[in-house]
């Protein structure tokens, strides 16, 4: 490569020779000799909203049979906002079984992956998410990702249907404008031609806000009300903050370059919660949300991977260096928005004193504020499946098919269940407790408080156990708070196979991060951190590295004891934990 050439990444010239991501896709998914696809190809399925992976599980096993990977698909929605029909929740449910391994999974972003399909099954599995008109566009690959907001159904002041509104406008606009994503998952629903061979496209498609290389890396837009911030707004590339006077939405502070993922061996790898950069009104959020995105899509780092979020381009150029950048690609957004040229005030202002101060989980039974309610569930790890006396799927079936017309899934794998009558209260709870699904009353904070992503076996990058072992380790430290006299206390507990931080474990109260395995068990090793607070405005810190498994409860235990016998009257275990410092912490002693 000549020394003025940029350097890229493998991935970087695998879009810009994509034609707009169509590759081979179609003739690799059209060739029945293999049951997995190409390097290369898995890269542009991202963008599709699939990832190719394989039942980790089963690797031993195979390997020893001379067997090579069990490979298969996970398929993920793009479902802003999460909302979603009950036809939607069923068809996703039908295809699972169908298709899949016949779960589903609610996932932190407020949509569902399917898990276990095989190649032969990814064409008409992506085929019949549409046909129920949901899409996996953009739900993974360098594309923003699906669009977070408030889920509540809550109608009093109109708030929540604005931020809704909104997060409906900007995922169309920023969803990328090739047409690969129709014409080979999609088209045959009009057309009823299917077996094509694709090319590059027919006609231009220019996209005036990825271009042709797409952005550096993932970029993720999350809106929120400061009151409520139930979808963790800070950790997003691009958190979009609500600020009200009455119940008037004034405008928005823009936060910037949160992201949870590191590499804990890498110096300049680390999560982090975005910074507050200036503030807008609502009518001008997609010009600014545009210019972000373009400084993004041409400063971000597309030489390394590991360097490429946001959050690293913040970093090394200062945050008002990027400031007085977003400035400068103003004039492009406007364009690209259709407004007047110096819509937007220049210089960008202050952000508005407004912050984070509160949040809301919207489990169990509330007013909508329209004369209907809404019922909270929590669904333990977003994983819906019928086990043993456990039959959460037959009561989704159920409830879907008799009793709900539509739903939202919460970024904390949980669903909400709208537009309700008194009336349906009690046979609702009847049917929930028939099929020993239990409701939010009868689960202990800890429990309601916690979630795990989903690692082992499906995950590519999971290190350690996550949400198979979560469980087990709330079952162990509800003994622990009960015996304390703390079982009411409500902190988040959050777990992750690996650093990469897909539960944000790095600003909840306490962290759990998987970082190895011991050889000899075969036990994960885990990463505790503790510090953070219900309203993911701050970030934990390190507080014992490379704990197993078994003890992670026993190490919490001192902690625990010395939050209960310390904490100044109505401080939660978060905030205690961070006013009494790192060190303090460390050198709490179990008490003889
Ligand atoms: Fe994630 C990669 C699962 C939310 C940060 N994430 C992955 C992959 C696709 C593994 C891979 O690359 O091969 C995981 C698939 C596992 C499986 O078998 O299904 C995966 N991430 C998930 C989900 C399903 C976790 C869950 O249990 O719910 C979440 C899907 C959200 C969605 O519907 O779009 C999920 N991932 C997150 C979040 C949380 C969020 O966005 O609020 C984060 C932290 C925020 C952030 O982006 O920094 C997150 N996932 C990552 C990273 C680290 C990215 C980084 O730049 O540092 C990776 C690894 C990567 O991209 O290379 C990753
Ligand atoms: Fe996989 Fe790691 Fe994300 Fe868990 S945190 S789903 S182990 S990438």
């Amino acid at each position: 490569m000549s020394a003025d050439k940029p350097k890229k990444s493998k991935v970087e010239v695998i879009k810009e020779e994509s034609h707009g991501l169509r590759g081979s896709i179609q003739s690799e998914l059209a060739d029945p000799a293999t049951d997995h696809v190409a390097d290369a190809t898995t890269k542009l399925l991202k963008f599709h909203g699939t990832y190719q992976q394989d039942d980790r599980d089963l690797r031993k096993a195979r390997r020893k049979e001379g067997l090579g990977k069990a490979y298969s698909f996970m398929v993920r929605n793009r479902i802003p906002g999460g909302r979603i029909t009950a036809e939607q929740f069923l068809g996703e449910l039908d295809i699972a079984e169908e298709l899949g391994n016949g779960t589903i999974r609610l996932t932190t972003r407020q949509s569902i992956q399917l898990h276990g399909v095989v190649k032969g099954n990814l064409w008409s599995t992506i085929h019949r998410i549409n046909e129920i008109k949901l899409s996996t566009q953009s739900a993974c690959g360098d594309v923003t990702r699906n669009v977070c907001c408030c889920p509540a159904p809550l109608r009093q002041n109109g708030l929540r249907d604005q931020l809704q509104k909104l997060t409906d406008e900007i995922a169309v606009h920023v969803r990328p404008r090739t047409k690969a994503y129709h014409e080979i998952w999609v088209k045959d629903l009009e057309t009823g031609e299917k077996d094509r061979v694709m090319g590059p496209p027919t006609e231009p498609e220019d996209d005036p806000i990825y271009g042709q290389a797409y952005m550096p890396r993932k970029f993720k837009i999350g809106l929120s009300l400061c009151d409520d911030n139930c979808i963790d707004v800070y950790d997003n590339d691009l958190g979009l903050l609500g600020v009200t006077e009455g119940d008037q939405l004034i405008g928005f502070n823009i936060l910037t370059g949160g992201g949870m993922g590191t590499t804990p061996s890498k110096k300049n790898c680390f999560p982090a919660l975005a910074k507050r950069l200036t503030f807008v009104k609502t009518e001008h959020l997609l010009p600014i949300i545009t210019a972000v995105m373009l400084v993004q899509r041409d400063f971000g780092n597309r030489a390394d991977r590991s360097q490429a979020r946001l959050k690293y381009t913040i970093h090394n150029m200062g945050l008002p260096a990027f400031k007085a950048k977003v400035e400068e690609y103003l004039p492009e957004a406007e364009a690209i928005c259709g407004v007047a040229e110096g819509t937007l005030p220049r210089p960008l202002p202050e952000p508005h004193p407004a912050d984070v101060t509160g949040y809301d989980d919207h489990m169990g039974w509330h007013e909508q504020g329209d004369g209907k309610y809404f019922l909270g569930l929590p669904i333990e790890n977003g994983r819906v499946k019928d086990e043993g006396d456990y039959r959460l799927k037959t009561a989704l079936r159920k409830l879907f098919t008799d009793h709900v017309s539509n739903a939202r899934l919460t970024a904390q794998q949980n669903i909400i269940f709208c537009d309700l009558e008194a009336h349906q209260r009690a046979e609702i709870e009847q049917l929930l407790a028939d099929h020993g699904v239990p409701t939010t009353e009868k689960i202990s904070n800890a429990r309601r408080h916690s979630f795990a992503c989903v690692a082992l076996p499906t995950c590519g990058l999971a290190v350690t156990e996550s949400e198979r072992v979560l469980p087990g380790i709330v079952d162990e430290l509800e003994g622990v708070l009960a015996e304390l006299g703390l079982g009411d206390e409500e902190f988040t507990v959050r777990m992750t196979g690996c650093p990469n931080g897909c539960a944000r474990p790095y600003n909840a109260e306490v962290g759990l991060v998987g970082r190895s395995v011991d050889g000899k068990t075969g036990q994960g090793r885990y990463t505790v951190f503790l510090g953070g607070n219900l309203e993911g405005s701050r970030m934990n810190v390190l507080f014992k590295d490379q704990v197993p498994m078994n003890e992670i409860v026993d190490t919490l235990r001192p902690v625990l004891v010395n939050f209960k016998e310390n904490r100044q009257p109505g401080e939660g275990f978060g905030d205690f934990c961070h006013r009494i410092g790192i060190e303090t912490l460390a050198a709490i002693e179990e008490p003889a």
